[in-house]
Protein backbone atom coordinates (compact mmCIF):
# COMPACT_ATOMS: atom_id res chain seq x y z
CA UNK A 1 0.00 0.00 0.00
CA UNK A 2 1.22 3.51 -1.10
CA UNK A 3 0.34 5.64 1.35
CA UNK A 4 0.88 9.54 1.36
CA UNK A 5 4.00 10.93 4.03
CA UNK A 6 2.07 12.48 7.05
CA UNK A 7 3.47 16.37 6.86
CA UNK A 8 3.97 18.17 10.14
CA UNK A 9 4.44 21.79 10.07
CA UNK A 10 5.56 24.32 12.90
CA UNK A 11 6.50 27.79 13.56
CA UNK A 12 8.65 29.62 15.73
CA UNK A 13 11.75 32.26 16.10
CA UNK A 14 14.44 30.19 16.86
CA UNK A 15 16.89 33.56 17.95
CA UNK A 16 19.09 32.30 19.87
CA UNK A 17 19.09 28.37 18.93
CA UNK A 18 19.07 26.48 21.82
CA UNK A 19 18.05 22.82 23.19
CA UNK A 20 14.44 24.13 24.51
CA UNK A 21 14.20 24.11 20.43
CA UNK A 22 16.01 21.12 19.81
CA UNK A 23 13.63 19.26 21.63
CA UNK A 24 10.85 20.85 19.91
CA UNK A 25 11.92 20.27 16.60
CA UNK A 26 12.61 16.57 17.37
CA UNK A 27 9.52 15.53 19.18
CA UNK A 28 7.20 17.60 15.98
CA UNK A 29 9.45 15.34 13.67
CA UNK A 30 8.47 12.36 15.26
CA UNK A 31 4.93 13.07 14.63
CA UNK A 32 5.13 12.31 10.92
CA UNK A 33 7.37 11.35 8.09
CA UNK A 34 8.60 14.97 6.81
CA UNK A 35 8.50 18.14 9.58
CA UNK A 36 8.15 21.82 7.61
CA UNK A 37 9.47 24.76 9.69
CA UNK A 38 8.08 28.59 9.35
CA UNK A 39 10.70 30.93 10.44
CA UNK A 40 9.08 34.17 11.81
CA UNK A 41 10.33 36.96 9.40
CA UNK A 42 12.28 39.92 11.31
CA UNK A 43 9.70 42.03 10.88
CA UNK A 44 6.84 39.86 12.55
CA UNK A 45 9.28 39.56 15.51
CA UNK A 46 9.52 43.04 15.65
CA UNK A 47 5.58 43.63 15.33
CA UNK A 48 4.90 40.75 17.83
CA UNK A 49 7.54 41.42 20.37
CA UNK A 50 8.95 45.02 20.13
CA UNK A 51 12.66 43.87 19.42
CA UNK A 52 14.89 42.50 16.28
CA UNK A 53 16.05 39.01 16.93
CA UNK A 54 19.81 38.83 17.81
CA UNK A 55 20.23 36.55 14.70
CA UNK A 56 18.71 37.53 10.92
CA UNK A 57 15.63 35.78 9.62
CA UNK A 58 18.56 34.33 6.58
CA UNK A 59 21.01 33.26 10.06
CA UNK A 60 17.89 31.78 11.89
CA UNK A 61 16.57 29.81 8.68
CA UNK A 62 20.03 28.21 7.82
CA UNK A 63 20.31 27.43 11.59
CA UNK A 64 16.92 25.27 11.46
CA UNK A 65 17.33 24.25 7.83
CA UNK A 66 20.30 22.18 8.89
CA UNK A 67 19.15 20.68 11.28
CA UNK A 68 18.53 16.77 10.76
CA UNK A 69 14.67 16.11 11.37
CA UNK A 70 13.99 19.04 9.40
CA UNK A 71 12.53 18.59 5.59
CA UNK A 72 12.49 22.26 4.42
CA UNK A 73 11.44 25.65 5.95
CA UNK A 74 9.57 28.75 4.70
CA UNK A 75 9.84 32.47 5.79
CA UNK A 76 6.67 33.31 8.54
CA UNK A 77 5.92 36.43 7.45
CA UNK A 78 2.63 37.51 9.53
CA UNK A 79 0.43 35.33 12.09
CA UNK A 80 -2.34 35.78 9.88
CA UNK A 81 -1.26 34.09 7.07
CA UNK A 82 -1.35 30.28 9.18
CA UNK A 83 -4.42 28.75 7.24
CA UNK A 84 -2.61 29.78 3.70
CA UNK A 85 0.73 28.53 4.72
CA UNK A 86 -0.42 25.04 6.40
CA UNK A 87 -2.94 24.78 3.82
CA UNK A 88 0.22 25.26 0.89
CA UNK A 89 2.89 23.34 3.14
CA UNK A 90 0.31 20.13 2.70
CA UNK A 91 0.23 20.00 6.76
CA UNK A 92 -1.51 17.08 8.23
CA UNK A 93 -0.81 18.13 11.96
CA UNK A 94 0.79 21.41 13.22
CA UNK A 95 2.61 21.25 16.29
CA UNK A 96 3.18 24.70 18.49
CA UNK A 97 4.45 24.80 22.34
CA UNK A 98 2.15 24.71 24.92
CA UNK A 99 2.82 28.60 25.28
CA UNK A 100 0.08 28.79 22.29
CA UNK A 101 -2.20 25.96 23.95
CA UNK A 102 -5.49 26.74 22.47
CA UNK A 103 -4.42 29.46 20.05
CA UNK A 104 -4.44 27.27 16.82
CA UNK A 105 -7.49 25.66 17.67
CA UNK A 106 -9.63 26.94 14.35
CA UNK A 107 -7.31 24.78 12.22
CA UNK A 108 -8.34 21.59 13.38
CA UNK A 109 -10.88 21.32 10.42
CA UNK A 110 -7.55 21.44 8.24
CA UNK A 111 -4.69 19.22 10.30
CA UNK A 112 -4.31 17.68 13.81
CA UNK A 113 -3.40 20.68 16.52
CA UNK A 114 -0.86 19.34 18.76
CA UNK A 115 0.34 21.03 21.34
CA UNK A 116 4.01 20.44 22.96
CA UNK A 117 4.89 21.18 26.30
CA UNK A 118 7.72 23.73 26.65
CA UNK A 119 11.51 22.68 27.76
CA UNK A 120 11.37 24.44 31.20
CA UNK A 121 13.67 26.80 32.86
CA UNK A 122 15.09 27.80 29.15
CA UNK A 123 14.63 30.68 26.96
CA UNK A 124 16.19 33.43 24.49
CA UNK A 125 15.14 36.14 26.58
CA UNK A 126 16.67 34.76 29.93
CA UNK A 127 19.88 33.70 27.69
CA UNK A 128 20.56 37.26 26.32
CA UNK A 129 19.98 38.26 30.34
CA UNK A 130 22.76 35.83 31.52
CA UNK A 131 24.55 36.76 28.42
CA UNK A 132 24.43 40.42 29.16
CA UNK A 133 24.79 40.41 32.57
CA UNK A 134 28.37 38.57 32.15
CA UNK A 135 29.54 41.52 30.69
CA UNK A 136 28.79 43.72 33.47
N1 LIG B 1 10.17 26.21 23.00
C1 LIG B 1 10.16 25.14 23.89
N2 LIG B 1 10.81 25.26 25.08
C2 LIG B 1 11.45 26.39 25.40
C3 LIG B 1 11.48 27.48 24.52
C4 LIG B 1 10.82 27.35 23.30
O1 LIG B 1 9.55 24.08 23.63
N3 LIG B 1 12.05 26.45 26.60
C5 LIG B 1 9.44 26.08 21.73
C6 LIG B 1 8.28 27.06 21.61
O2 LIG B 1 7.15 26.58 22.32
C7 LIG B 1 8.06 27.07 20.11
C8 LIG B 1 9.50 26.88 19.56
O3 LIG B 1 10.29 26.39 20.64
O4 LIG B 1 7.27 25.97 19.71
C9 LIG B 1 10.07 28.19 19.05
O5 LIG B 1 10.03 29.12 20.12
P1 LIG B 1 10.11 30.67 19.82
O6 LIG B 1 11.26 30.94 18.93
O7 LIG B 1 10.00 31.42 21.09
O8 LIG B 1 8.79 30.86 18.94
P2 LIG B 1 7.78 32.06 18.95
O9 LIG B 1 8.53 33.35 18.91
O10 LIG B 1 6.76 31.82 19.99
O11 LIG B 1 7.17 31.92 17.47
O12 LIG B 1 3.58 31.60 14.58
C10 LIG B 1 4.01 31.60 15.87
C11 LIG B 1 5.41 32.05 16.06
O13 LIG B 1 6.20 31.95 14.91
C12 LIG B 1 5.99 31.30 17.21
Amino acid sequence: MNERPTTVVTFGTFDVFHVGHLRVVQRAAALGDRLVVGVSADALNVRKKGRAPVFSEAERMEIVRSLKPVHEVFLEESLEQKRDYLLEHHADVLVMGDDWAGKFDEFEDICRVVYLPRTPAISTTALIEKISDMGS
